[in-house]
């Protein structure tokens, strides 16, 4: 019976992708080449460093330590920018239904994500108090497809990872929840979420009955 949920962040609650995509495109931009959003699919999920790396590969650029560590924080900077200007109209469709049901049924939840702004997102959003615990980018040393952060976050809220739910929108994601025993629910497109135990296409098509119907509500 699931007695904890474990949401991602970018593209699960906020679409924070398409500033991850303007930003990593101005780089590319400024390096010769060019980037789209096909290209982007990839980037979804991954750590910072690993986006860096699949970007000089796509651009065939030969980096030094120095150049690399410049360009991890140009990158970042041009997207805290936008983060900045967040607000809570960027909350997707739907989720504080989703967040709202569950605190008022003490289910406890945690955020499960790779991005080493979670915080910062979360409280532009005021969605900050929702989450009993924060697992990001600051706290993992593997990425998904590892399971450490999402069973760090099991860990935090005192949940058994079997008893966890975890709402994800990227591959990688869904293979770290199912990896770490946990029941997996992909949002987005579902050619790309083959491996989710649920899928659907955003939290409007999630019902208050479908979460009772997986819990002791
Ligand atoms: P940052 P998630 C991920 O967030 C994004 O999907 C991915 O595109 C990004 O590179 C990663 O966070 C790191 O983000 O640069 O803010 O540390 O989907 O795991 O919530
Ligand atoms: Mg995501």
């Amino acid at each position: 019976m699931i007695k904890g949920f474990i949401f991602d962040l970018d593209g699960v609650i906020v679409d924070t992708a398409k500033y991850h995509y303007l930003a990593w495109k101005k780089l590319a931009n400024e390096l010769g080449f060019q980037f789209n959003e096909e290209q982007n699919e990839a980037f979804k999920g991954v750590s910072r460093k690993r986006c860096l790396e699949i970007l000089l590969d796509l651009g065939g650029v030969k980096a030094t330590q120095e150049q690399f560590d410049h360009w991890m924080i140009e990158k970042n900077e041009d997207y805290l920018r936008y983060i900045e200007k967040m607000d809570v109209s960027e909350i997707l469709p739907d989720v504080p239904k989703i967040l709202d049901f569950l605190k008022a049924n003490h289910i406890p939840m945690a955020l499960g994500s790779a991005s080493k702004n979670a915080i910062p997102i979360l409280r532009k959003v005021g969605l900050l108090s929702y989450f009993k615990v924060v697992v990001d980018g600051n706290n993992v040393t593997k990425a998904k497809p590892d399971p450490e952060v999402f069973l760090l976050a099991a860990k935090d809220i005192g949940v058994d990872p079997t008893d966890c739910v975890v709402f994800e929108d990227a591959l990688a994601g869904i293979q770290a929840a199912n990896s770490a025993g946990m029941t997996s629910i992909g949002i987005g497109d579902t050619t790309i979420l083959t491996d989710a135990q649920y899928n659907f296409n955003n939290f409007t098509e999630i019902s208050t009955d479908f979460i009772k119907q997986l819990t002791t509500i």
